[in-house]
Order: structure tokens, then C-alpha cells, then sequence
């Protein structure tokens, strides 16, 4: 169920598809375990592995925003579709998903020294590197480039981490962690290189430590050929300012069968055939953001002008969680609201009116959407095959 591939048809059963063109939904997968360890948490109590106090786990990532300024580009939802994550019917309460728009530290490990795998030295003698306040090491340079500067020993000796230490340095900074293998976590390791489940064997696959060997093989390979970095949107400085906007959404079994849910805007059902020969019943749930009503704003920020990253936070969660994203999307409008009051008031400040603009449609919400009578969907052939466009309102 959470392992399988999704077809569009799956989601969007009235899209059509042109010849060669791919059948699959490349969703977004998080596996979230609240009782895992994870990487660079050095936190003694948890040298078996194995976090007890499980009310105060977290997991979360952050990616950079191309297009920052959101009021010019008139960004106005963040909307996603996500599959119901609690179909195996276990003792899963939920938690809390949420998402941060705005300027977001990318300082990993938080001791304001920004780590670039390449400025490590290239014999792997860190003796000389004085330790931070995590007691890790980073380069005394400046960054310049962000490229291992050489083949052989030189990579090897870099592509340890943002913690600027390889496993044995790993076991004599961290004596509690040093029966691990892996003492701080942080190893890569190839999908074809562990055994058991899909998710057992991509667990390591974000690793940093060990992610660009300088040979490759088909069944042992690296995810980047670039050295790891503090510094997500690599424009050559670490941003350390945390201000941004926050969402904060509860997922759990109640608030998605919620139908007064003010985030859901549209729910699927389907009976889907899975590999295993057996058919299912799957729910998905659209969900739709607006960006101008955070939960809360956190650091000073004050508009949308400069919005460089996003990130997104599980909380609260107990039990193993899995997310399955067939979209996540920023959507943007030709429409742009006018903020204010058509009356003469001059303090326009009691004003109650509700407005907003949204999109529904036949291709994404052909549940609950009705084209207007005498409509047609406008046909394009495309090699023999006819494609019905959108409609939508
Ligand atoms: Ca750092
Ligand atoms: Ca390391
Ligand atoms: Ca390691
Ligand atoms: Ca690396």
C-alpha cells in the first residue's frame, strides 16, 4: 500500500496522456519513525538508538524557493493532494504536519561555523581543526567552490558529513556512540547494499557521510557527486536567520474524516489493485494552504517578499508514519485580490467580507466538480491519440 507505485489514473482519472508519455505519479515519500535516532543526535540517552522519550521526536526537510518574491509572482495557496497515511488501521493517532516559508537557518549542526565538505583537509589529518560548540570540526577557510578538489584519497578523506568526521573520528569524539558502527548516524548507504523492505533499504540513502565514492559500480553507488554543505540554496554564504511564516496542520484519523476541515477541499476514494494481487480501498485528500493566514510568524517577518526556503516539520507522532505527496505544489493566481474595502470608510479595518479565489476542475476534482451545461473539454489529437484539455472554474 505504501511501497507501491501510483498511477495518475489513480488521482486524476480524467487526464488524459499523450502517446509515451509516463503513467506514474513520482510522489513524494516520507517514512517517518519517531523512535529512531537520527543523524548527528549525540544526545547520550540515545546511544542504543533508540529514542525513549518519544513526545519530544521531530523529522523534518528544507529546500530552497526559486522564485522568492511571492507578492510580485502573486503566490497565494500552498495545496497538495496526500494520501491518507492511517489505511492499515493500527493504533495511529496522528500528529502535527507543518510546513515554514520564509528565511530558515541552514546551520545543520548549530554552532554558527558553516561546514563544506571540500574545505575539510585532504589527507584527513583534522588535528589541527579546533572543535565547535557540538564538537565538531569545519574548515577554517572561506568557501570559494563547492566541488572535492581532487580524485582519491582527498575525496574520501572529504566526504565524511557535516560533522567533519569519519567513523573512527566519529568514536573518539562521541565515546557514549562508539560501539556503533556509525556512530553519528550520517552514513550512506546504497538502496542495493541493505537488505529487507524498500524502506530498510533506502533508510541510509540521504546519508552524508560516504555519499560520493570515486568509483561507482551498478550495484554500489553514491546520490551526489557535490560535497555536502551548510548552505541548502549553495549561494555561498550559511544563512543563520530564522523568520518565517508558519502552517501548522493536524493529521490524524479525526481531522481527516473532518468534513469541516477548513484545509480539505476535496477527498478521493478508490479501490485500487495492488501488486500483490489484492484490491484496496485508498483515500486521498486534497489540501489547500492560503498563504496569507499562517498559524503563527515566527522571527520578525512581515511579508512575502523574500521567501528562500520552505520546510516541513512532523511532530506529536508516535507510531511509524508514512506520507505519500502526489502533489505539493505553490500555486499562484492571474487574479490579484484587491485587499481592501470598495466602501468610503477611511479605516477599513471592520470590514467582514470573505474573498478568495480557487481553482476546481474536472482533471484534478472530477468527484465533486460539474462542468457548465453546454461546455465541451476542447480536444487536442496529438499522434493519433485525442487529448481532452482541462476544464475548469
Ligand atoms: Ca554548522
Ligand atoms: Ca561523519
Ligand atoms: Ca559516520
Ligand atoms: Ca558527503
Amino acid at each position: 500500500m505504501y511501497s507501491r507505485r501510483i498511477f495518475i489514473d489513480e488521482i486524476f482519472p480524467q487526464i488524459d496522456l499523450v502517446q509515451g508519455q509516463t503513467t506514474v505519479i513520482n510522489s513524494l515519500d516520507l517514512n517517518y519513525y519517531p523512535n529512531l535516532r537520527g543523524p548527528y543526535n549525540m544526545d547520550p540517552s540515545v546511544s542504543d538508538g533508540i529514542i525513549d522519550n518519544i513526545n519530544d521526536s521531530w523529522a523534518g526537510i528544507t529546500r530552497l524557493i526559486n522564485t522568492t518574491d511571492f507578492e510580485q509572482s502573486n503566490v497565494e495557496y500552498l495545496e497538495f493532494w496526500l494520501m491518507d497515511p492511517f489505511l492499515e488501521g493500527n493504533q495511529n493517532s496522528g500528529g502535527k504536519l507543518t510546513f515554514n516559508l520564509g528565511n530558515i537557518s541552514e546551520d545543520i549542526i548549530k554552532d554558527g561555523r558553516k561546514q563544506y565538505e571540500n574545505g575539510l583537509p585532504e589527507d584527513g589529518d583534522i588535528s589541527l581543526l579546533p572543535t565547535t560548540s557540538w564538537g565538531t570540526v569545519v574548515p577554517q577557510n572561506q568557501s570559494l567552490v563547492y566541488a572535492f578538489s581532487s580524485v582519491g584519497d582527498a575525496r574520501i578523506n572529504q566526504d565524511v558529513g557535516i560533522d567533519g568526521y569519519d567513523d573512527n573520528e566519529e568514536a573518539a569524539v562521541f565515546s557514549a556512540f562508539a560501539d556503533l558502527s556509525d556512530p553519528a548516524n550520517d552514513n550512506y548507504n546504497y538502496f542495493l547494499n541493505k537488505t529487507g523492505s524498500i524502506f530498510e533499504r533506502y533508510m541510509d540513502y540521504n546519508g552524508l557521510d560516504g555519499n560520493s565514492p570515486e568509483t561507482i559500480s551498478n550495484t554500489d553507488r553514491g546520490s551526489s557527486t557535490f560535497p555536502d554543505v551548510e548552505d541548502i540554496n549553495r549561494d555561498n554564504t550559511m544563512n543563520t536567520i530564522d523568520s518565517y511564516f508558519e502552517y501548522e496542520l493536524e493529521i490524524s484519523p479525526n481531522s481527516l474524516s473532518n468534513l469541516n476541515n477548513p484545509y480539505i477541499i476535496d477527498r478521493k476514494e478508490k479501490n485500487v489493485n495492488l501488486p500483490n494481487g489484492t484490491s484496496e480501498l485508498v483515500r486521498w485528500y486534497q489540501f489547500r494552504i492560503p498563504i496569507n493566514e499562517p498559524t503563527s510568524s515566527i522571527g520578525g517577518i512581515s511579508d512575502f517578499r523574500s521567501i528562500r526556503f520552505m520546510r516541513m516539520y512532523l511532530t506529536e507522532f508516535t507510531q511509524n508514519t508514512i506520507f505519500r505527496f502526489g502533489t505539493l505544489e505553490l500555486v499562484r493566481s492571474d487574479w490579484r485580490k484587491y485587499q481592501l474595502s470598495l466602501d468610503e470608510e477611511i479605516d477599513n479595518n471592520n470590514d467582514t467580507t470573505d474573498f478568495s479565489v480557487g481553482i476546481i476542475g474536472i482533471q484534478e476534482n472530477e468527484e465533486s466538480y460539474v462542468s457548465p451545461p453546454g461546455v465541451e473539454r476542447e480536444q487536442f489529437n496529438n499522434n493519433n491519440t485525442i487529448v481532452r484539455q482541462n476544464e475548469q472554474s
